[in-house]
C-alpha cells in the first residue's frame, strides 16, 4: 500500500516507500586482482553465481567488471576484457537481471550492450577511449561518468586539489559537455565523484559532504565500498588496511547517502545496504506522514 501523505493520525504503513529509493548496485569483480574481492569471482561460473547472489540479497543492478581499476593495476588486453565479461553479462541479463558494464573502452561497451547490458559503468567518464561519447549516444543506456585524472598505474600521482569540490564539478561539467556534444542525452548521464580515485583519503569526505555542489541536479552514483577512505577513518589497533573489514563504515555511508537522495549505491554486500536504505526509507516516512 502506498502512504497517503493526507491520511496524518490513521492506521497506515509507515515503512513502505513512497517515492524512488536509492539503487543497489552489486559488484562482480571478473578479475584475479581487484582490491577488495579480486580472485574471488575471476571464473565464469563465480562470477555468475555471485551475481546471483547479489539480485537475492537486494541489488537492483549488477555491474560487471573485466577489468582491475586499483591503483597500479596495469591494463588488461581488450580480448582479455571481454573473454571475461561477455558471457557474465550474457547469463545475468537472460536471467532478467539488470546488468551494468563497468569498462573504459567502447568496443567492450557495445558488445556488453548487444549480450542485454542496459547500463555503461566508465570510471573514466569516457576521456579514456575516444570512442565511447559516440558508442554511447547511439545505444540505448543511462551512462555513468565518474571524476577520473588518469589510468591506474599513474592515478595516484594526480592527486592534486586546491578546492576538490570546484575541481570535480568542473571536471565532471567538460565530460557532460563532451559527451552531449557526441549526441548523448544529457538525462541519461549519472554522475559518480570517483571516490578514491587520484584523491588520498581527505579528498573524498568534502565531495560526500557537498553532493549538490558538484552534482547539478544529475542522478549521482557512489563507489565507496570498503575504500581506503574508509580504512582510514576506521583505523584502529586491527588491520585497518584489510578491505573485507570495511562492510560496516560502508553501510554508514549507504545510510547517509539514501538520506542525501543518491540515485545508486555501488557495494559489495547489497544485503546490507539494501537494509540501510529500507531503514533510511521507513524513516523518511515516518518523518513526511507524521509531521
Ligand atoms: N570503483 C571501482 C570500480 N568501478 N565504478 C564507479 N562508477 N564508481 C566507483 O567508485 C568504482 C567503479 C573500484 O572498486 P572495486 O575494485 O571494489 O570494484
Amino acid at each position: 500500500m502506498l502512504v497517503d501523505s493526507t491520511m496524518v493520525g490513521a492506521p497506515q504503513d509507515l515503512t513502505r516507500a513512497t517515492g524512488p529509493t536509492t539503487l543497489v548496485m552489486g559488484i562482480v569483480n571478473v578479475t584475479p586482482d581487484s582490491f577488495s574481492d579480486g580472485g574471488r569471482f575471476d571464473s565464469t561460473e563465480t562470477a555468475i553465481a555471485q551475481g546471483h547472489r547479489l539480485a537475492a540479497h537486494g541489488a537492483d543492478i549488477i555491474d560487471i567488471g573485466g577489468e582491475s581499476t586499483r591503483p597500479g593495476a596495469t591494463r588488461v588486453s581488450p580480448a582479455e576484457e571481454l573473454e571475461r565479461v561477455i558471457p557474465v553479462v550474457r547469463a545475468l541479463a537472460a536471467a532478467g537481471y539488470r546488468v551494468s558494464i563497468d569498462t573504459m573502452r567502447a568496443a567492450t561497451a557495445l558488445a556488453c550492450v548487444d549480450a542485454g547490458a542496459q547500463l555503461v559503468n566508465d570510471v573514466s567518464g569516457g576521456l579514456a577511449d575516444s570512442d565511447m561519447a559516440h558508442a554511447v549516444a547511439g545505444a540505448d543506456v543511462d551512462f555513468v561518468a565518474m571524476h577520473w585524472r588518469a589510468h591506474s598505474r599513474t592515478m595516484d600521482g594526480a592527486d592534486r586539489y586546491v578546492d576538490v569540490v570546484r575541481e570535480v564539478r568542473d571536471e565532471l561539467a567538460d565530460r557532460i559537455g563532451a559527451l552531449v556534444a557526441a549526441g548523448v542525452d544529457e538525462r541519461r548521464i549519472i554522475l559518480d565523484p570517483g571516490l578514491g580515485f587520484s584523491k588520498v583519503a581527505d579528498n573524498n569526505w568534502p565531495l560526500l559532504a557537498n553532493i549538490a555542489h558538484w552534482s547539478g541536479g544529475h542522478r549521482v552514483l557512489l563507489g565507496a565500498s570498503r575504500k581506503r577512505l574508509l580504512g582510514a577513518v576506521i583505523a584502529r589497533d586491527g588491520d585497518p588496511t584489510d578491505p573485507a573489514r570495511r562492510d560496516h563504515a560502508t553501510t554508514a555511508v549507504t545510510a547517509l547517502a539514501a538520506e542525501a537522495g543518491v540515485w545508486g549505491v555501488r557495494v559489495h554486500d547489497a544485503r546490507a545496504a539494501s537494509d540501510a536504505i529500507r531503514i533510511v526509507s521507513a524513516w523518511q516516512n515516518a518523518r513526511d506522514t507524521t509531521r
